[in-house]
């Protein structure tokens, strides 16, 4: 499946793995990029000299090319902009926020440059910015997340900007990467199927509930602190939305939520943490290794595509 995201990043599969944060780091994106698709470590709010560590450490485990996401919100932000040209990283990708300030200095030095958007419009900006791709990211995703589908936002994109656009949110299988490819899509973005894999360094308390979850079992809150992010309904979650509900403050919300990614993911503490997840969590059933997540769901898409 040639598409012009496989020559951009040199890629057997246009498969890019989410970036998400505490979570995707060089265990998972390498076994990514080695199943073909494009790894990615994510910058999250991480100090720079683990993130050094773990592009090094990457390096070392594939020599296919792998990404970096930036969480534009991050106080390491601008460092990480840094960092990515000092380590020659293949491509980066951004979210939650505006990367035109470092877009003309990755460019320079031969990054790739793969803005996540939720809208139309911020497409169009990227685009004009020197943007080589744009991910367009449904409200299905887990994390923070805009107001529109997967299904209503890849087609308004694809007829926006004329470079190749990435589809994101909801897409857990070759049905998905299907049904992306008809909306006009060159490649996927897949963060939540990867948390059911062999080699994501999750709490298995995290990857049990992603697998038992039902199709409702997911909520999003923090509505009110401008940053809604999607994530298992859990009973701590379900306490935050009635907090949020019941007029409690953003500043309690934020004392309440602090550090709760990392009580997740590393500790599976089921009491006080966000367990980030998109929306098609419940039709995850099974863990695998990365490379046959990726092989299925590519030989599945191509005879739904009538490929071969
Ligand atoms: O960034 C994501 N997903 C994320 S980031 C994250 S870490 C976090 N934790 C707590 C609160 C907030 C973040 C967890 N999941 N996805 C990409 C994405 N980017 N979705 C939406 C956007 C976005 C939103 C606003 C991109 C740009 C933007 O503003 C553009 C502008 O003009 O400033």
């Amino acid at each position: 499946m040639k598409t012009r995201i496989t020559e951009l990043l040199g890629i057997e599969y246009p498969i890019l793995q989410g970036g998400m944060a505490w979570i995707a780091e060089s265990t998972l994106a390498s076994a990514v990029s080695n199943g073909g698709g494009a790894g990615i470590i994510a910058g999250g709010s991480a100090p720079i000299d683990y993130l050094r560590e773990q592009i090094r450490k990457a390096k070392t485990l594939t020599d296919k090319p792998f990404g970096v996401n930036i969480m534009l919100m991050s106080p390491n932000a601008d460092d990480l902009a840094q960092l990515v040209v000092d380590e020659k990283v293949a491509f980066v990708t951004t979210g939650a926020g505006n990367p035109a300030k470092y877009i003309n200095s990755w460019k320079e030095n031969g990054i790739k440059v793969i803005p996540v958007v939720s809208t139309v419009n911020l497409a169009r900006r990227m685009e004009r910015s020197g943007a080589d791709a744009i991910i367009a990211e449904g409200t299905e995703s887990g994390g923070h997340i805009g107001d529109n589908t997967t299904m209503c936002l890849v087609p308004q994109v694809v007829d926006a900007v004329s470079v190749p656009v990435i589809a994101a949110g909801g897409i857990a299988d070759g049905r998905g990467v299907a049904a992306s490819f008809m909306l006009g899509a060159e490649g996927v973005q897949v963060g939540t199927r990867f948390l059911a894999s062999d080699e994501v360094q999750i709490n298995p308390v995290y990857k049990e509930l992603v697998i038992k979850a039902k199709d409702t079992d997911h909520i999003v809150t923090g509505f009110y602190t401008g940053h809604p992010c999607r994530n298992i309904k859990t009973k701590f979650s379900k306490k935050l939305q009635t907090f949020e509900r019941d007029g409690g403050t953003p500043e309690e919300f934020e004392k309440i939520t602090i550090g709760s990614l990392r009580k997740a993911v590393q500790d599976g503490n089921i009491e006080e943490g966000t367990f980030l997840c998109g929306a098609i969590a419940g039709m995850i059933n099974d863990v695998k290794p990365c490379a046959d997540i990726v092989k299925d769901m590519f030989s599945q898409a191509e005879k739904l595509l009538k490929l071969n």
